[in-house]
């Protein structure tokens, strides 16, 4: 399997809107510093020269810290960076399609909210899926609320591995017990927090607790 469960467990997402002071790349480096254990990069509002640079100089950070590094939904940024795949969400472009343009050597990862749209991604292809949104999240609009009853149907029904994703924050994980996902995937939890380093080893922590429990 190209993804493990364990690189499920602390997957983070970027958003350039909390950077603050720092720049995107000090704040990822200081994320993997602590122990992120996959990185997606995504960015609604650059342009594509930005975008590629951004892009390259994270490959170049993943890399070092040897963990898996996606593209959202971007695929031509994906290809140009040598990035490790791209995620894909129920509006974009379909796994199969994905799949055929990159090759069945890179990670796809597809947004689902049922067990339909799980399964379907799993035949079309998916390397992993993420779950959500377990709570309401002002990162991110028109997300829809998923049961962790459902949840626990899709990491039953699918064979390859599950993150969480939606609100997730160190003390609201537990709702996810049980479950079966193999991680979390979060974006202001770890990229809003002042002391990136600390917040992320300790979310680390909460995770790993979670998924013993
Ligand atoms: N996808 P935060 S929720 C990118 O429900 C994304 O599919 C979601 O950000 C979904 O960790 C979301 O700050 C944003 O809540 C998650």
């Amino acid at each position: 399997m190209k993804v493990k469960s364990e690189d499920m467990t602390l997957y983070a997402v970027t958003d350039a809107a909390w950077t603050g002071e720092k720049t995107l790349i000090q704040q990822v480096k200081e994320a993997l510093e602590a122990g992120i254990t996959f990185l997606q990069l995504r960015e609604k509002h650059l342009s594509e020269k930005e975008f590629l640079r951004e892009a390259v100089e994270i490959k170049r950070l993943t890399d070092q810290y040897q963990i898996p590094f996606v593209i959202n939904d971007n695929i031509e940024i994906a290809q140009k960076t040598g990035a490790d795949g791209v995620h894909v969400g129920q509006d974009d472009m379909p796994v199969e399609e994905v799949r055929k343009i990159l090759g069945e050597d890179k990670i796809i990862g597809v947004s689902a909210h049922n067990v339909e749209e799980a399964v379907r991604a799993e035949q079309g292809g998916a390397d992993y899926l993420g779950v959500g949104a377990v709570h309401t999240t002002a990162t991110k609009e028109n997300t829809s609320a998923v049961s962790m009853e459902e949840m626990k149907k899709i990491c039953q029904t699918v064979s390859i591995p599950v993150v969480a994703i939606g609100g997730i924050k160190k003390n609201n994980m537990n709702v996810l017990s049980g479950t079966g996902v193999d991680g979390i995937a979060v974006v202001s939890a770890i990229f809003a927090a002042k002391n990136i380093k600390k917040e992320t080893k300790e979310l680390l922590e909460a995770v790993k607790e979670m998924k013993a429990e």
